[in-house]
């Protein structure tokens, strides 16, 4: 919850408005413009945008300090004309030729050199723009094969960098955002529980979070909520990427709620029990719209997963707590078991 009791930040970031190009197909609509992506955030009720560097600076490896000056601060403009503010902004260190084998733990030392720069300039940028995070998601910081590279070592390497970055600004709060795969084949950081590990390394572990996203969890076998209470439980969650995924599969980001309507009834739940939102964290969502939508309706993804998730925290709210005790105590599951299904359903419930 925000400020105002009750009433969540929501936010989403420009690729989640996308042109529906998969590894097997090339786009299928038109790229629309940055500042009709933060109109339409504002007509759907968003009251913020999460960016990578390069949404805000576009070809940031080939801009100087003082273009991108002038670029982050037009951004920054747009946003405050929207009434929109920046949530975070996370580097893209997995798109260039010096990222193909890892940003911090590349093997080469003159790539994690152009890592480094890269996630200063990120920094830059989020300063620029007043975001609140940086989200550092370690895309390519594992192996295809083991052998190539030392496991510890890795983790070493980025303990190394993000104490780096921590000196760089020293108001920086980083939240390590995992995912076991996905474009490499083993990741380094891959669950909830290794990125709050490597916070605790570094040498500000105050200034270190994690972002929990559905679909990640879910890649790792593992259930978002438990995740969610995990992080919940460290004092570490501090933002979130709600979507769906239908089981093990590629890494789908699908609309909050639209596969498992009970497992994003938990993930709401955990966070109203923990008055998620009272410091300031946001509901972020990262999701994608299916490949089949028309141009004109390729934003219904993100005005669905608003509804779900709001529609959910009513579901939250209406659940009987007494009754929940009540079977709870009478250790009758099975009875607490038909009344959530029956609330999330919307049937009468009689005992
Ligand atoms: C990738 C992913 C990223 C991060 C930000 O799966 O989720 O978009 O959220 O870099
Ligand atoms: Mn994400």
């Amino acid at each position: 919850m925000s400020d105002k009791q009750g009433v969540y930040r929501m936010s989403f970031g420009p690729w989640n408005i996308d042109e529906g190009a998969d590894p097997f197909g090339p786009p299928v609509r038109q790229p629309i413009p940055l500042a009709d992506k933060m109109k339409r955030a504002k007509e759907l009720g968003f009251d913020g945008m999460q960016f990578h560097d390069d949404d805000v600076v576009e070809d940031l490896d080939t801009k100087s300090s003082q273009q991108i000056e002038r670029e982050a601060g037009q951004i920054k403009e747009m946003l405050a004309s929207e009434g929109l503010a920046a949530e975070f902004v996370a580097p893209r260190l997995w798109f260039a030729p010096e990222t193909i084998d890892g940003a911090f733990t590349n093997n080469d030392p003159k790539c994690r050199q152009y890592a480094m720069d890269r996630t200063k300039k990120c920094i830059d940028i989020l300063r620029l723009v007043d975001a609140q995070y940086m989200v550092l998601w370690l895309a390519r910081e594992g192996t295809s094969i083991r052998e190539v590279k030392s496991a510890r070592q890795q983790v070493l390497m980025i303990r190394d960098a993000l104490n780096e970055l921590l000196d760089y600004d020293k108001d920086l709060r980083i939240l390590v955002e995992p995912k076991p795969n996905e474009p490499v084949d083993s990741a380094i950081i891959p669950t909830i529980g290794h990125a709050i590990g490597l916070g605790y390394m570094t040498k500000a572990p105050e200034r270190m979070g994690c972002l929990v996203e559905t679909a990640h969890s879910m890649l790792c076998g593992l259930d978002a909520s438990d995740d969610m209470g995990y992080a919940l439980a460290h004092g570490k969650l501090w933002s979130v990427h709600l979507n769906d995924q239908g089981g093990l599969k590629f890494d789908q980001d699908k609309a909050f709620g639209a596969y498992n309507l009970r497992h994003a009834f938990n993930q709401v739940r955990v966070l109203e029990e923990a008055g998620f939102g009272q410091n300031g964290e946001w509901v972020g969502l990262d999701v994608k719209a299916m490949r089949t939508q028309k141009q004109d309706v390729s934003w219904k993804h993100l005005a669905n997963s608003r509804r779900n998730f709001l529609a959910l925290v009513e579901k939250v709210r209406g659940l009987d707590k007494n009754l929940e005790r009540q079977l709870i105590a009478e250790r009758d599951y099975e009875e607490l078991d038909r009344y959530i299904l029956c609330h999330l359903m919307g049937l009468p419930y009689k005992g």
